[in-house]
C-alpha cells in the first residue's frame, strides 16, 4: 500500500482554451493500429500462454504422482532481474529472457520478483519459486555472464546446439539490455526478425509481458487525456545519479541545458498546443526547470505551452533499493514519458531509456531520445553555455555493457555485433 496518494497536479501556463481532442489521435486508436502491425508476435504470445499453462498443469500432475519426474521436466529459461536497482534495470532483463525462451522453445520464468503482480497483469504463472523445487537436480547453463564478458555465445553461438540443449535450465542474470547481441546472431537473426521486425524487440515484448494493471493504467490514461496536446515533450531529470557513477563524480548537468533542448524542439512548432511533461527524481530540480522554461518562452509561445507533472513525494525512499519516490509513482512517470512525442533524458539513467521504448507510441517517433550529458563543474562561463547533448538513433533501450563487448570480445564477435544497424545507438547511448 502506498503511504500517500498521488495527486495529479497540473501546473499550467495560461493556455488559450481550444478543443484540441479532435486533432489528436486517441492513444487507444494508435495502439490498435500497432497491435495489428505486430500481430505475428502477439499471436505467438497468446499461444505461449496456453502452452505455459498446460505445461504447468502437467507438471503439477506429475508432482502428485509417484513417477520420478526429473527426466520429464520441461526445459526452461530463468531470468533473474536485478531487484536492487530500479525499473530501468529490471525490465530489460525480463524482456531479454522472454526472447531467449521463444528462440529456444523453453518455458519462461522470473526469479526473485515476488511483487510482480502488484503492478503488472500476469498472463501466466512465471514465478520461478513455484516450480524451482522440482528442478533442484537439474543441470544449469549460465547463458551469459556479463561480468565475465561472455558475449561470443550470444552473439554468434547457437542456443539450440546440442551442447546448450543438453541443459535443463538456461539461467540469465542481468540488469542490462542483453537482447542486443543476439539480434545480430546469424543462427537466430532471421527467426527474430520474422517475429519482430525492425529491431523493435523491447517495445513489442514489453507491450505484452509488462502491461500495467488496469487501475494504474487508468491513472496514466486519465492524465494523458486531460493534459496532452498536439505535440508533447517528455523530460526526465535524474539529478541524484551522477555521484553514483565513478566517471561522473563531481560533474553537473545544468538545468539550463534541458531548457535549451526544449527551446530547440519548439523551433518551428508554431500555433500548436504543446505539453511539456516533467518526471524528476527531486522536486527541487523540477521546480528549477519549470522556472527556466517559463523564462525562456516568449510571450507568444507562452499561450500555447503548458507544463505538467504528477505530484510525487520524491523524499520517500524505497527501503530495499533506496530509490526515491514509490514504485507506483515511478511506473506512472515512466509510462507517461513513453507516450510523449519527443524525449529529453539524462545521461546514465536507464529509467528514461526504458520509458522511451515502453509503448507503441515509441514506434511513431521519428528519432530517438535526446540525452543531456554531464559536464565538468567549472565556474568558467564558456562551459555553462554549451549544451552537451547526445541524440539516440532508436527508442530501444541501450546496452551499456555494449562498450565492454566492443573492447574485449574477439574480432569476429564484434564484426557480427556490428551487423546491427543500430549498434552505435546501443553502445554510445549509454554511460
Ligand atoms: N517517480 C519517479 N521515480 C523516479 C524518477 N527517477 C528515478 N526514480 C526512481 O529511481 C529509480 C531509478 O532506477 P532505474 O530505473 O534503474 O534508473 P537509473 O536512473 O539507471 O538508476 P539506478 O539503476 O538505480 O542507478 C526508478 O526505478 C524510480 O524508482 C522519476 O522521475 N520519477
Ligand atoms: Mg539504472
Amino acid at each position: 500500500m502506498e503511504l500517500y496518494i498521488d495527486k495529479f497536479l497540473e501546473v499550467t501556463f495560461p493556455v488559450e482554451k481550444k478543443n484540441i481532442t479532435s486533432i489528436i489521435t486517441p492513444v487507444e486508436d494508435f495502439e490498435k493500429e500497432q497491435k495489428q502491425k505486430f500481430s505475428k508476435f502477439n499471436a505467438l504470445y497468446d499461444n505461449y500462454i496456453k502452452k505455459h499453462n498446460n505445461a504447468l498443469k502437467n507438471l503439477m500432475k506429475l508432482e502428485q504422482s509417484s513417477i520420478s519426474i526429473s527426466e520429464r521436466l520441461p526445459k526452461v529459461v530463468v531470468i533473474k532481474p536485478d531487484m536492487k536497482t530500479g525499473f530501468g534495470n529490471k525490465f530489460p532483463g525480463i524482456v531479454c529472457g522472454f526472447l531467449y525462451s521463444i528462440i529456444t522453445d523453453r518455458l519462461f520464468f522470473i526469479e526473485g520478483y515476488e511483487n510482480f503482480e502488484d503492478h503488472f497483469e500476469k498472463d501466466f504463472e512465471h514465478n520461478w519459486k513455484k516450480v524451482a523445487h522440482l528442478y533442484n537436480k537439474s543441470s544449469i547453463k549460465r547463458l551469459h555472464n556479463i561480468r565475465e564478458n561472455e558475449f561470443s555465445l550470444i552473439t554468434r553461438g547457437n542456443l539450440n546446439s546440442e551442447e546448450v540443449n543438453s541443459y535443463d535450465i538456461l539461467h540469465v542474470t542481468t540488469w542490462d539490455y542483453a537482447c542486443v547481441p543476439i539480434m545480430s546472431n546469424p543462427n537466430h537473426k532471421k527467426q527474430i526478425s520474422e517475429i519482430i521486425p525492425d529491431y523493435k524487440i523491447f517495445t513489442v515484448i514489453s507491450q505484452k509481458l509488462l502491461r500495467l494493471k488496469s487501475d494504474i493504467n487508468k491513472r496514466v490514461k486519465t492524465f494523458i487525456n486531460n493534459n496532452f496536446g498536439e505535440y508533447n515533450i517528455g523530460i526526465h531529470l535524474r539529478m541524484k545519479k551522477l555521484s553514483k557513477i565513478t566517471r561522473t563524480k563531481g560533474m553537473i548537468i545544468p538545468i539550463k541545458h534541458y531548457c535549451q533542448v526544449v527551446e530547440m524542439l519548439l523551433i518551428g512548432i508554431e500555433k500548436k498546443n504543446v505539453t511539456i511533461f516533467i518526471a524528476a527524481d527531486t522536486n527541487e530540480s523540477r521546480k528549477a526547470l519549470i522556472n527556466c522554461i517559463h523564462k525562456s518562452l516568449n510571450s507568444y509561445s507562452k499561450g500555447f505551452v503548458k507544463i505538467v507533472y504528477v505530484n510525487n513525494n520524491m523524499k520517500t525512499k524505497n527501503p530495499i533499493n533506496h530509490n526515491p519516490g514509490t514504485e507506483i509513482s515511478a511506473l506512472i512517470d515512466m509510462k507517461i514519458l513513453s507516450f510523449c512525442d519527443d524525449l529529453v533524458l539524462t545521461f546514465g539513467s536507464t529509467f528514461g531509456y526504458v520509458a522511451a521504448g515502453w509503448s507503441y507510441r515509441s514506434l511513431s517517433r521519428l528519432r530517438g531520445p535526446f540525452v543531456v550529458m554531464p559536464m565538468r563543474n567549472t565556474t568558467e562561463d564558456f562551459a555553462v553555455d554549451k549544451i552537451w547533448l547526445w541524440q539516440s538513433g532508436s527508442n530501444d533501450p541501450c546496452m551499456y555493457l555494449g562498450k565492454w563487448l566492443m573492447k574485449n570480445a574477439d574480432r569476429k564477435t564484434v564484426e557480427i555485433f556490428k551487423t546491427n544497424p543500430f549498434w552505435m545507438h546501443y553502445v554510445q547511448g549509454c554511460p
